[in-house]
């Protein structure tokens, strides 16, 4: 299975980078060759980037793909623009501009957005400035214009399809604009690309005059009586089928990303996603993904004309290691301490069935804390190598360990020096098949009762699980006797610790359950004071604090 896994995987690897160049012919994340555009007016490279205008007033300028494409058929255009340094108004905004008129085209600034008057265009504006007189609905809005072989206006009058309630586009911010045309309907989205914010029949190929289909791609910008500065940041053209597997993303352990777009070309698609491991669903678009290490996702799109086009993102999972930190306790036995507690809400408490559940911490700790520890409300493994502590909880449901705001508390720990810091590397809940679930963590303060001794390299807390012992006292004028009945089989034991954390006495045995072992202490050997005795199973530790006197 694994080995046919990857070979599929490898045959994607294979086919992908051809097919994915050859569709999406341009796709720059930053432009640092000018060879590809013709630049007019004010527009310049600029740090990466390209800005059509400087934050100053009055500036025009345009870029031009020096090669027609064709806007007859389907085509895809995405841009990333960013708009800074906006004075009190902020003006005029960004056009993407269809013309076939000159490779070296401008028009008029100011409310013009550099595209109007340009003959034999189609503009799709980013309109940031309120202009009344040209019907605009307000400072920032999308729009479609075109009138046709005739100079276009950027007057709302030749508008084919606008939308005015959308992203603040002057925020400062880099936001995503993507035009689509398929089958003679634009689709225009803006930072959501589930939903186009504009959806608007046009025939390109008979409204303006093209040549074999064919015309110039650019955009424009413009200043007025206000500015800012105009940058485009990225910028995409595709002919044909588009996979889009979505942008590389890092996310912390346990959390969830939703990753894909919806495929560019004829719909209907179908999706097919490799591999499947820690995603939601291996056949849509945009499924979640929750892995739990760093993976590749392909996804293969096929359209509804048979093409096929692959892409893949990376999903990085970095441990984000939560921190906890805490002051040093000198603790005493029996002494009350308050640190932080790990808290974790468990996704869909209301149908957590703890019997189907496990969660698993890996504690990632300085070498310097010889026993970090832990309390939890579950039945504890753990095991510890290579600097790794890990405790693994499985399937015990405690119900004072939930809250009415159904928290589960599920894990405290505890260190050893002053402001020791704890790195918790990562924490999920898995069902029983294995499968992760996304899981959010928080800290919040918390307090546990010390009932073992801090001694350097000791033990320093210690499970508060008394499910398996019973204990019984009794005292005689020499001597103290604990009767201790276990309901675990195997390897026992009871250690004696006094109030300076020194091990005094240990006394082992191997208990057979519902037997009962009888531990007896000659008082006049042991000074009079308070005592702990840890005792052990293989499964469960338990301290019991008790005075020996000498009456
Ligand atoms: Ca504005
Ligand atoms: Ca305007
Ligand atoms: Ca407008």
């Amino acid at each position: 299975m694994k080995n046919l896994f990857f070979l599929l995987l490898c045959l994607f690897c294979i086919s992908t980078e051809p097919t994915l160049y050859a569709q999406k012919d341009i796709f720059l994340q930053e432009f640092t060759d000018s060879t590809m555009f013709n630049f007019v007016g004010t527009a310049q490279l600029f740090n990466k980037r390209i800005r059509l205008t400087e934050a100053k007033n009055f500036q025009g300028g345009g870029i031009w793909l020096k090669d027609k494409k064709n806007v007859a058929n389907d085509f895809a255009i995405e841009i990333g623009f960013q708009i800074t340094n906006s004075d009190f108004s902020g003006a005029d905004g960004i056009a993407f501009v269809i013309q076939n008129t000159s490779a070296f085209s401008i028009g008029q600034y100011g409310g013009g957005i550099g595209y109007s008057s340009i003959p034999n265009s189609l503009a799709i504006e980013f309109d940031t400035y309120y202009n009344p007189e040209r019907n605009d609905p307000n400072d920032n809005h999308i729009s479609i214009q075109s009138n046709g072989k005739n100079p276009i206006s950027e007057n709302h009058i030749y508008t084919l399809g606008m939308a005015s309630t959308i992203p603040t586009m002057e925020d400062g911010n880099p936001h995503i604009l993507r035009i689509e045309y398929v089958q003679k309907i634009f689709s225009v989205f803006l930072d959501d690309m589930s939903i186009p914010k504009i959806k608007a029949y046009v025939n390109v190929d008979s409204l303006l005059q093209l040549d074999n289909g064919t015309a110039w791609l650019g955009f424009t910008s413009s200043t007025g009586g206000s500015y800012a500065n105009h940058d485009i940041v990225s910028f995409g053209h595709s002919n044909g089928l588009i996979a889009n597997a979505g942008q590389d993303t890092t996310i912390c352990f346990g959390k969830k990303v939703q990753i894909g777009q919806n495929a560019f070309g004829r719909a209907p698609f179908s999706y097919k996603w490799l591999p499947t491991l820690g995603l939601s669903n291996d056949t849509i678009a945009r499924p979640w993904a929750f892995p739990k290490t760093t993976t590749t996702y392909y996804v293969e799109v096929k359209d509804t004309l048979g093409n096929i086009d692959n892409d893949s993102v990376m999903i990085i999972v970095d441990t984000c290691n939560a921190i906890i930190q805490f002051p040093d306790k000198t603790a005493k036995l029996l002494d009350t301490v308050s640190f932080p507690a790990l808290v974790i809400p468990a996704i869909n408490l209301t149908t957590f069935d703890p019997s189907l559940y496990s969660y698993t911490a890996f504690l990632h700790f300085p070498s310097t804390i010889l026993y970090p520890l832990s309390a939890s409300n579950a039945s504890i493994s753990h095991s510890f190598s290579d600097n790794r502590f890990s405790i693994i909880a499985k399937g015990l449901y405690s119900p004072q360990c939930i809250d009415t705001l159904f928290t589960l508390y599920t894990l405290a720990v505890l260190g050893n020096d002053t402001n020791t810091v704890l790195i918790i590397d990562s924490i999920h809940w898995e069902d029983r098949q294995g499968n992760i679930l996304p899981l959010d963590i928080s800290y919040i303060p918390g307090s546990c009762t010390i009932t073992d001794i801090c001694r350097e390299g000791g033990p320093r807390l210690l499970f508060q699980n008394n499910n398996s012992f019973t204990i019984q006292q009794s005292s005689s004028a020499d001597r103290l006797i604990f009767d201790i009945k276990s309901l675990d089989d195997g390897p026992h034991s009871f250690q004696l610790y006094n109030i300076q954390g020194e091990l005094i006495e240990q006394f082992s045995w191997k208990h057979v359950s519902s037997a009962s072992e009888s531990i007896v202490l000659h008082k006049l050997s042991y000074p009079i004071g308070f005592y702990t005795a840890i005792i052990k199973s293989p499964f469960s530790i338990y301290s019991y604090p008790f005075v020996i006197d000498h009456y």
